[in-house]
């Protein structure tokens, strides 16, 4: 064991049996969620370390507090890793983003007045609830304007993009998506903010381990800014970075300002208090991994992974989005089967020890909260050490597990839904199927040791 939890063992014994209930359903079952993996045990412990107790707000050398000389010492570090590791020369990085979410949010702040034009991917078609959805508060502040894919390819369409880009011209054009399989052109993108003077940005949070792994086309070093959470392929603690061109400068009333700047100001004091230096400096430990020889091999090794898990799904005559995936992650379309399967399948797949999310569609007929797809994806089982042969197995328990429950029907009546969940969780929990493929899945899943908990 990686962690021993003595000391919460000893002080508070609910929340030490939920941390060991948690490690064993890590353990026993199959993590397909795309935007999840494991950080390893060098990661976790910085994350718990002292540097949790140090205000600093402000940033390296003109801090608000004294006694920062260390974590000045931590926070530059762990952003000079950060331009080393994804070749961000020409950029400066903040690494103090709590989060991907406010990490958008500081952006949009730092470079836009309330109301002002962004365009992004529409939420059903892949963007994040940051890219402009009404009930995030990036809807309700600006305006957005949403692309969506193709409606044949289900891919994204330059052209259409351009054509929107240069109606609407946005102060804003935002690329990097939360479920979308194929690769993104970034030169694309941002050759078309450039044609209408707007910035180019990428939310690559979903594929920065990929990108610094050669295993995805990078955003650097022309993209005018890039945000990344930090524990997605990347594999660090829960937090996110901003880079930003340090040539690049805007308008801010009459004023020519560096974007970098405008982005530092909006993150503290803008939107944040203290940095959390613990996090920084465990972000810190996980781009010193990602500098490692083995990391490229992983990031190769999801993509693979994840292209094989595709082909297997298909033979067993599902249907994915766009027909597959260039990245870690794919879309099973369960509108064959009918409108709003997507949380009926979730929810039994979760019965069996597999974690997937139900997710909306391309075109889907039902509401994002009942959507009619699932997304699952690569980097945890990857991590694990599984490869193309695991893989297959893996299509096959997923396949028998959608036939076994396609025909429950998500009822037309609003008000009658969540009963039919709640009684379609009681009926799996007492299927003799679902308890067969459950035990299966433990026994083939324990093999694969999970980093952060199996490490001497
Ligand atoms: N919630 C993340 C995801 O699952 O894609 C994005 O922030």
């Amino acid at each position: 064991m990686a962690m021993q939890y003595k000391n919460v063992k000893k002080y508070d014994r609910e929340i030490y049996n939920l941390i060991r209930e948690e490690e064993r359903r890590q353990k026993d079952g199959l993590e397909l969620i795309p935007s999840e993996s494991y950080a390893s045990a060098a990661v976790l412990e910085a994350l718990g370390s002292i540097l949790n107790d140090k205000y600093a707000e402000n940033y390296p050398g003109k801090r608000y507090y004294g006694g920062c000389e260390t974590v000045d010492k931590v926070e530059r570090l762990c952003q000079e890793r950060a331009l080393k590791v994804f070749r961000a020369q020409g950029y400066k990085v903040n690494v103090q983003p709590y989060s991907g979410s406010p990490a958008n949010i500081e952006v949009y702040a730092g470079l836009l007045d309330f109301g002002d034009t962004i365009m992004a991917l529409r939420l059903d078609h892949g963007g994040h609830l940051t890219h402009g959805s009404p009930v995030s508060f990036s809807g309700k502040a600006y305006k957005f304007i949403h692309y969506g894919v193709d409606p044949k390819t289900e891919c994204l369409d330059y052209d259409e993009i351009a054509r929107l880009a240069q109606k609407h011209k946005p102060k804003i054009i935002l690329s990097g998506f939360t479920a979308y399989p194929r690769l993104i052109d970034f030169k694309k993108m941002h050759a078309i903010a450039k044609s209408v003077g707007a910035i180019s940005m990428a939310d690559i949070s979903h594929i920065s381990g990929l990108i610094i792994g050669g295993a995805h086309p990078s955003p650097f070093p022309f993209t005018d800014v890039v945000t990344t959470t930090t524990h997605k392929t990347l594999r660090g603690p829960r937090a996110a970075m901003i880079f930003s061109r340090k040539d690049k400068s805007i308008k801010i009333k009459d004023k020519n300002v560096l974007i970098s700047e405008a982005i530092d100001k909006a993150v503290f004091p803008g939107m944040q208090g203290g940095p959390h230096e613990h996090t920084i400096a465990a972000i810190a430990v996980a781009l010193h991994e990602a500098k490692k020889p083995e990391f490229r091999k992983f990031a190769e090794q999801v993509v693979k992974n994840a292209k094989v898990l595709a082909i297997a799904i298909q033979k067993e005559g599902l249907r994915l989005i766009s027909g597959g995936t260039d990245n870690h992650l794919m879309l099973i379309d369960l509108r064959p089967f009918g409108p709003g399967r997507g949380k009926f399948i979730e929810k039994a797949l979760e019965a069996v020890r597999i974690s997937v999310n139900k997710s909306p569609i391309p075109n889907d007929p039902s509401p994002p909260f009942y959507p009619s797809g699932v997304r699952l994806g690569t980097p945890a089982i990857t991590s694990r050490g599984m490869k193309e042969k695991e893989m297959r197995v893996i299509a096959g328990f997923i396949a028998r597990v959608v036939r076994e429950f396609s025909h429950v029907i998500l009822p037309e009546e609003k008000s009658e839904r969540a009963t039919a969940v709640r009684e379609f969780t009681q009926k799996l929990s007492r299927s003799q199927f679902v308890k067969k493929i459950g035990s299966e899945v433990k026994q083939f899943a324990s093999r694969f040791p999970v980093p952060g908990i199996d490490t001497k």
